[in-house]
Order: C-alpha cells, then structure tokens, then sequence
C-alpha cells in the first residue's frame, strides 16, 4: 500500500520519494542561504525549486541552527507570513517550520498545509493548533533547545530513545483529533546528537519507518557532513545528495533539501536502477 499524507487541500502520495526545498525566510541560517524580507527572491526561488522537482517547500522564520536565540513570534510572522502569501498562487504545497502555535495557526490561515514542529508539538498549544485545522504535521526530535542542544547531548540507545519519542507525540496527536494520515515523523538529524548519534540514526532509519508513518529526513548540508568530508558549509552538496539517497535507501520517504535540482537528479537514477520499491 502507498502511504500518503494528507495536507489540507493536498495529498501526497509517496509511490516515489518527495523532495521538501527549504525556502529560509531569516537573516542568519546556517548555510548562509536566508533571504529574509526580500520576497522576490523566495518567489524566484520557489519557482526554481518547482522547476527543479521539488514537491513541497518548507518556509522557516527563525533559524534553530546550534546556539541561536528564539525570535519573538511577531518578527517570525513578519518574516514568514509575506512569503506564504506571495508563494500561494504557485499552487505547491506549502510547509510552515515553526514550533509556535501561534505561528501555526496564521501560517495555516495564510495558506500552509504542514506545520513543521521542530519541537515534536511540546509547546502548550501546539497540538491544538494543528488539531484545529486540517493542516499535515512533521513531528521532530530534538534533544534540549537550539541554544544548548549541541551541549554534550547524551543517549542510553539514540534510536529507541527517539522512536519512542516520536511515536508517544504521535499517539498524543491523534488522541487530540489529528488523524494517522496527517502525521509524518523525523528523527531530528544535528538537533541535540553528536555526529555519531547521526549517524547511528541514519543506519537505524528503518526501525523508525516500520511504524507506518512516513519519514522525512533532513541532513543537507549539515555539520555532520562537514565532519565526515572536511568540507565547509558552502561545499556539501555532494554529501548532502550522498545522505538524501542514503535516507531514502533506509526508509525515508521525503527529504528536506537545500539543492533541490541535485537531489532530484540523483532520485531520478536511483529510480530506475529499481532502488526505490
Ligand atoms: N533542520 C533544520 C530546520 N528545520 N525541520 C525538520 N523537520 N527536519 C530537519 O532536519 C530540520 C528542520 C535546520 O536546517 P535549516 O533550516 O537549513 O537551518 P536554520 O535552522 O539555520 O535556518
């Protein structure tokens, strides 16, 4: 059976893997591709990435890049909710990454079928925003805040200790009213783990897609690859396609992308090579 996920007025079907292109509404992210309050460019952007293939485009307002500060939720929303707007008419499923209810509810008003919850729905009004709509939610794990996440976060068993999270978010969702086919998962890649506890994750990816909810991953350009090829920022595409086919080869069904044209190449020939059943 094909797993979906509906998203308000889109489902998604996942008989191929989904492309996310990450559309940085800030001024401070980490890979250096925010474009904060210059719409014409997350609208050239966007139209790019839906050249490129991509399926679904994710628009944050707050980077949650190691050590960064919270931003209040009316700056998120001055920086987020033009970009909505501007994005609509494209008709492409729209993701909000935020983990402020407040944030979500006018994100959704605005026009967003996704509410990407970095924060796994822990803030107090989180489920019932999205339970309140009839939005999709990417529920992720994160150890700790990004101010303190990266301090010597620490696991029994990663990947237990993550499922486990994810699922127990998940039954709470649906107990709230937002039905199993609105809910994906991610393990949270460079949230609160060392690069070992990344890649044991990755490794372990299946067990977490077992549970029948489909699974985005998220590793472009993360510090992880940086650490495994020696390679700035600026110089991971290789690695971040390299890490989305390997996702996707460990269960994940879409994947979180700042190179939308790369990855999608690299789908494409993974395809036919009969890797993706
Ligand atoms: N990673 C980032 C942000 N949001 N959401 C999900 N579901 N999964 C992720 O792995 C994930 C995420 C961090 O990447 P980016 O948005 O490029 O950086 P920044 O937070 O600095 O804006």
């Amino acid at each position: 059976m094909t797993a979906l996920l509906n998203c308000g007025r889109y489902r998604l079907t996942f008989d191929r893997p989904l492309v996310m292109g990450i559309i940085n509404a800030t001024p401070d992210s980490f890979s250096g591709d925010g474009i904060a309050f210059d719409i014409e460019r997350a609208v050239a952007q966007a139209r790019q990435f839906i050249a490129d293939g991509a399926d679904i485009l994710d628009i944050g307002g707050e980077s949650t890049r190691p050590g960064s500060d919270p931003v209040a939720a009316d700056e998120e929303l001055r920086r987020v909710l033009p970009v909505i707007e501007a994005l609509r008419p494209l008709d492409v499923p729209l993701s909000i990454d935020t983990w402020k209810p407040e944030v979500m509810r006018a994100a959704i008003a605005a026009g967003a079928t996704l509410v990407n919850d970095i924060n796994g729905l822990r803030a107090p009004g989180a489920v019932e925003a999205v339970a309140a709509s009839d939005a999709a939610v990417c529920i992720m794990h994160m150890q700790g805040t990004p101010q303190t996440m990266q301090q010597d976060p620490r696991y029994r068993d990663v990947c237990a200790e993550v499922t486990d999270f994810l699922l127990q978010q998940a039954g709470a969702a649906q107990a709230a009213g937002i039905a199993r086919d609105r809910i994906m998962l991610d393990p949270g890649f460079g949230f609160g783990k060392t690069s070992q506890h990344n890649l044991d994750l990755l490794k372990g990816l299946h067990a977490l897609a077992g549970h029948g909810y489909p699974v985005l991953a998220g590793l472009s350009r993360k510090s992880v690859l940086g650490r495994l090829t020696g390679r700035p920022v600026t110089d991971r595409v290789a690695a971040s396609v390299a890490a989305a086919l390997a996702s996707i080869a460990r269960g994940a069904l879409m994947v979180r992308v700042h190179d939308v044209a790369a990855t999608r190449d690299a789908i494409a020939v993974w395809q036919v090579a009969g890797l993706f059943e």
